[in-house]
């Protein structure tokens, strides 16, 4: 028994991180003893590792901590890149540790032996590999101070993850009784640095803000955060300036926030359009959800673009980015904003918040006017029923559509997650899951057909999940190519894209113990969420019926605004 492992877990505990997710195997059963026996740690037990690298995805995007995630060597390794990417993407910090064997094994055409090394390269912060000799003294001091640098490199200011590969050289298990030869760890800590422009750059700052009357601020995806929500709030208030935020931003709780630029952006013209051109546009966050908000942005740049982030890589999504600002930005729009009142054009804010409210109210008729049950109605329903302290989760790829285009209410306590970070469909629910076991509030996944039972695998372990409610749009395939421009009228689109499948949840739950319900009226709504969960929703559909409704939405939205 390898006594530096436990070393490492020692120094998991000391770092505080809580939880541990274990795919079973044979040569990685050294680092599963050194973390179970620790005692401190909840570790949580996956067969299928592509589901269990997004379940922790999810447990660390709700704990905001690192989550470790052990797999044995070979294919077992590779099926945790998908979550991998999407933590890479959407800044998740993940301690994956995988377990390999020695280097002289590799290509010899052993067992369960691929090329390891490096292996998630390019979507994880940084990868080492240790050496196979755990008991050398320099060794262990590797291995120590390897993690410790795993540990702070995936915390950072841009958290992410990050990969160890443990060769291990049989025996692979401890001799029964033999004791565990101690070694005293040491843990290397690192504080994020907070990052704030110079005393200068911000004078300058501030100075160029006073220049621009037509201030867009948009919030990129983001968790739910009120000290940044009040400054944001504050900022645009002090200078006049206008804040699009999608429901992935989780700012609808702002009253001022405009949330259905999507819709109205896709039903103006180019010459309207151009009326809500900013000179100067303020971005933070990650991805935006609305192509329409990228097309308007892209075709109509402002003077300037400022783009807050504290370290990295900063996206120029809008073709336009004129400066990077180093930053909190909870630090830059307070700092902005600190001065005394500007005596602003308001009629720039004016013009957007108009189309904003004209654009909630169509939105609210349309459905009013619209007979249940569709899928995009049932949704709409679905958003005024979610229970309080609730998170949401958005399956790509028309389930976060439709939600964006309904949008929350202000006064709804809801958080909101999709995984935005490569959009994939592969690991909506596990993700909604890793929330419902590291959260004891309501979890809301909503999903379509396809993505839900591509990622079954995410309900197939012992751990409980009453606290669980998914919501299953069964349109009987991918509709969303159905919907989208393109696809839509070819003539491979039913066999080639759409793929269509016939199977109900039913069964499935009856399998996994789900209580089942088939979606009929309103009604339903609270009784589904109040009762003994875990609980499905079922709401079945035809692609032509979804294509009618969600084609008369955007018609009735391009008469109203
Ligand atoms: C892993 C992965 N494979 C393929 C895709 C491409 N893709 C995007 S949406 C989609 C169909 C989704 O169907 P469903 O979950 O039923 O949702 P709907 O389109 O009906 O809303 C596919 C295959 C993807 N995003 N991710």
């Amino acid at each position: 028994m390898h006594g530096v492992l436990h070393s490492l877990a020692e120094i998991a505990n000391s770092a505080g991180i809580t939880d541990v997710v274990i795919c079973p195997g044979s040569r990685s059963a050294p680092l599963v003893l050194a973390f179970v026996r620790h005692g401190a740690f909840k570790s949580h037990v996956f067969s299928d590792e592509r589901s269990a690298a997004f379940i922790a995805l999810g447990m660390a995007q709700r704990t905001a901590r690192p989550v470790v995630l052990i797999s044995t060597s070979g294919s077992a390794a590779y099926n945790f890149a998908p979550a991998i990417a999407e933590a890479f993407f959407q800044q998740i910090p993940l301690l994956i540790l995988t377990a390999d064997r020695p280097r002289e094994w590799i290509d010899q055409l052993d067992g369960q032996t691929i090329r390891q090394t490096n292996i998630f390269s390019g979507h994880v912060k940084r990868a080492w590999e240790l050496n196979a000799d755990y008991t050398h003294a320099d060794s262990a001091w590797f291995a120590q101070r390897t993690f410790s640098e795993a540990i702070y490199t995936a915390e950072d200011a841009a958290p992410g993850p990050v990969h160890i590969n443990f060769p291990f050289r049989e025996p692979l298990y401890p001799i029964s009784g033999s004791p565990i030869p101690e070694v005293p760890h040491r843990f290397i800590k690192s504080q994020a640095p907070v990052m704030t422009p110079s005393p200068h750059e911000m004078d300058e700052l501030r100075y160029r803000l006073k220049a621009f009357d037509r201030i867009l601020v948009v919030a990129g995806q983001g968790v739910h955060n009120n000290p940044l929500r009040q400054a944001v709030v504050q900022f645009t208030e002090h200078h006049q300036a206008v804040l699009v935020g999608d429901v992935l931003s989780n700012f609808h709780t702002a009253v001022q926030t405009v949330r259905h630029a999507d819709g109205f952006l896709g039903a103006l013209d180019s010459d309207r359009q151009a009326t809500l051109a900013p000179d100067l546009l303020i971005t933070f966050g990650l991805s935006v959800i609305s192509k329409n908000l990228k097309q308007f942005l892209r075709r109509h740049r402002p003077t300037e673009h400022w783009h807050l982030q504290p370290i990295g890589m900063a996206p120029d999504t809008f073709q336009s980015l004129t400066r990077i600002v180093r930053t909190d930005p909870v630090w830059f729009f307070t700092a902005a904003s600190a001065q005394h009142t500007e005596s602003k054009n308001t009629a720039y804010r004016a013009h957007w918040l108009a189309l904003e409210s004209g654009t909630a109210t169509a939105v609210k008729r349309f459905f009013d006017a619209t007979p249940s049950p569709s899928e995009f109605g049932a949704v709409h329903e679905l958003l005024a029923h979610l229970p309080e302290n609730s998170t949401l989760h958005l399956a790509n790829s028309m389930p976060v559509r439709y939600a964006n285009f309904i949008g929350l209410r202000h006064h709804q306590d809801v958080r909101v997650h999709a995984n935005r970070g490569t959009s994939g469909i592969d690991g909506c629910t596990s993700t909604a899951l890793g929330h419902a076991l590291a959260d004891q509030h309501t979890q809301v996944l909503l999903t379509g057909d396809v993505a839900f039972f591509y990622d079954s695998n995410a309900f197939w372990h012992d751990e409980p999940f009453p606290n669980l409610r998914i919501i299953l749009l069964n349109n009987h395939g991918g509709g969303i190519f159905g919907l989208i421009d393109g696809p839509g009228n070819l003539p491979e689109l039913p066999a080639y894209f759409i793929t269509n499948q016939a199977r109900n949840a039913r069964a499935l739950c009856a399998e996994f113990g789900i209580r089942y319900e088939r979606y009929s009226t309103p009604g339903q709504w609270s009784g589904f969420f109040a009762g003994d969960g875990p609980a499905l929703m079922e709401i079945e559909s035809t692609t032509e019926q979804n294509k009618i409704i969600f084609h008369s939405f955007k018609q009735y939205l391009t008469s109203a605004v």
